[in-house]
């Protein structure tokens, strides 16, 4: 909420907004925090989850700052959607999973940590033992 009072306020680079936001995701979105990049366009960006549950492990985020379901806007909500597909296709081309989860969490009480809209895109294999 923070960065887009602040990108309405002024005429910031992006990068400057996101140095001084305290949303870690608005930063790796930004390149002033690093992450492995996996897709990127537009609108939203895919990055290997620095915590990954399995080989594979992608976030998928909008590039605007929001903050979760409840907050995203339907357009916003589909291009993170086409980037999620584009996501479980290049996982399933390069490490043929045997299956994918795309999960998101909105709110604490549903688990979510980070408070940047994101959707996990998990690559999964039979008894690979995971618990999501
Ligand atoms: P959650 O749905 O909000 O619980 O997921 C947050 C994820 O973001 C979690 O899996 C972290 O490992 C991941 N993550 C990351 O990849 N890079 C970071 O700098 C931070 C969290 I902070």
């Amino acid at each position: 909420m923070k960065v887009a009072k602040a990108r309405q306020a002024s005429r910031w680079p992006d990068a400057i907004i996101a140095w001084v936001s305290d949303c870690t995701f608005c930063k790796i979105v930004a390149g002033v925090l690093p992450s492995y990049r996996v897709l990127e366009d537009e609108h939203t960006l895919a990055f290997l989850n620095i915590r990954p549950a399995a080989p594979g492990h992608t976030l998928v985020v909008p590039r605007v700052h929001v903050r979760d379901v409840w907050e995203i806007s339907k357009v916003s909500h589909g291009e993170v959607a086409d980037m999620v597909h584009r996501v479980a296709a290049l996982l399933k081309a390069t490490l043929a999973p045997e299956g994918v989860n795309v999960k998101h969490n909105t709110g604490q009480a549903a688990g979510q940590d980070v408070f940047h809209y994101h959707v996990h895109v998990v690559p999964r294999w039979r008894e690979d033992g995971l618990r999501l």
